[in-house]
């Protein structure tokens, strides 16, 4: 068993990220359903996630998306979060939302529309400036719908040259963090597909250059723990944006659809030294919340983070290496299941406890009268939403 001070150390050091497009209206492309009290700015939204950080004490960065986010002041913005405690984290770009993007961002065969859409991410180094933050997230959902559409080889030397540039652009301390997905809304060829090309992108761009592992980005059925130890090992893992599916890309709970998969990540994490002092693997969220309340939602998520995050903890590193190399395969499985079936929810509740928080996060939030507030004073005014 792992000494009990490394686990607790371990899960009061944790830091995750809450996106601020969690905060604001979503749903399907049938139908948003509109909640009550959902903020109808950036500044809303930061402060609902600095409520997550007051109720869960481990979440204490928000990740921005430009232009959902765009204020005219980001330094205010970045001063706000300050005073609500919580910082600004991840910016992420948009080159998806453009008529002019229909047949691609970067990697549209209109130089034109290449140079709006680099001179976009460009655009969101100097928010990132602005605000401190430390990391650019990429996703773009550039591809083609049919075969012959356009070159393939010569999309990839496009989507090279533009993310050499904002690359270059970069302060020191800065990042690039590059996310892939297998398809949509591209149905045939997705330009960044899967962890390997956004890993031989990362590796010309240099050291700063890392890939993002989005849980809901792969084809089901796909080994996603093995994608991470991989990434881990080559010190290419930037960041999670963690959520769950059941079918396609669904940014659900993380945790809700498979904890057991999402426990084995967090064991390759804690083996990879994903989790140790001075790592530079972020844990964010990227989630929608179509039918239950947002701030909830999240606290929900970041708790089952922490969830997982104790039981691969509590994973007996002696006796799994022991029983794997003597060959022990059900030995071994059993270090592992032991692990998985820990109930850890009374050690996270101790541990709140030192943290000077409420034992349950969840009831805690519910008793605050919090979301009867802010349904009260957020009357009036265009309400944010996934897009907006
Ligand atoms: C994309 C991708 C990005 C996120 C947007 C909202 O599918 O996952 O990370 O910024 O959605
Ligand atoms: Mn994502």
């Amino acid at each position: 068993m792992a000494s009990t001070t490394a686990v607790r150390a371990a899960l009061k050091s944790q830091r995750i990220e809450t996106p601020s497009w969690a905060y604001g209206n979503s749903g399907t492309r049938f139908k948003v359903f509109a909640q009550q009290g959902v903020p109808r700015d950036p500044f809303e939204k930061v402060a609902d996630a600095a409520r997550v950080h007051a109720f869960t004490g481990i979440a204490p960065s928000v990740s921005l998306h430009i232009p959902w986010d765009r204020v005219d002041d980001y330094a205010a913005l970045a001063e706000h979060a300050d005073a609500h405690g919580v910082t600004v984290g991840a910016i992420n770009s948009n080159v998806f939302q453009d008529d002019d993007y229909m047949l691609g961002s970067v990697t549209n065969p209109d130089p034109r529309i290449r140079r709006k859409a680099t001179d976009h991410l460009l655009a969101c180094v100097d928010v990132m400036d602005a605000t401190g933050s430390r990391d650019l997230k990429l996703w773009f959902s550039d591809g083609t719908n049919y075969p012959g559409q356009d070159d393939i080889r010569a999309r990839q030397d496009r989507l090279a040259e533009a993310l050499a540039q904002v690359y270059a652009r970069l302060g020191g301390d800065q990042r690039m963090i590059l996310e892939y997905k297998f398809f949509e809304p591209a149905f045939y060829t997705t330009d960044v597909p899967d962890w390997g090309t956004a890993y031989a992108h990362c590796l010309k761009l240099g050291e700063r250059a890392k890939v993002v592992v989005d849980t809901g980005h792969h084809a089901p059925g796909t080994n996603i723990e093995f994608i991470v130890a991989l990434l881990l090992r080559e010190d290419r893992l930037g960041a999670f944006d963690f959520n769950s599916r059941f079918y396609a890309d669904d940014d659900l709970m993380v945790g809700a659809a498979d904890p057991f998969q999402l426990f084995r990540i967090m064991h390759e994490v804690v083996r990879g030294g994903g989790l140790d002092a001075g790592t530079e693997v972020a844990f964010m969220l990227d989630q929608c919340h179509n039918i239950e309340p947002r701030i909830p939602g999240q606290i929900r998520s970041v708790m089952n983070v922490q969830e997982a995050t104790a039981k691969a903890l509590l994973v007996d590193a002696e006796a799994l290496e022991a029983a794997q190399r003597a060959g022990d395969v059900l030995g071994a499985n059993a270090v592992l299941m032991d692990a998985y079936n820990t109930d850890v929810r009374p050690l996270l509740a101790d541990l709140r406890g030192e943290l000077g928080l409420a034992p349950d996060p969840m009831a805690a939030y519910a008793a605050s009268g919090h979301a009867e507030r802010i349904r009260a004073e957020r009357v009036g005014g265009a309400q944010a939403g996934w897009g907006a």
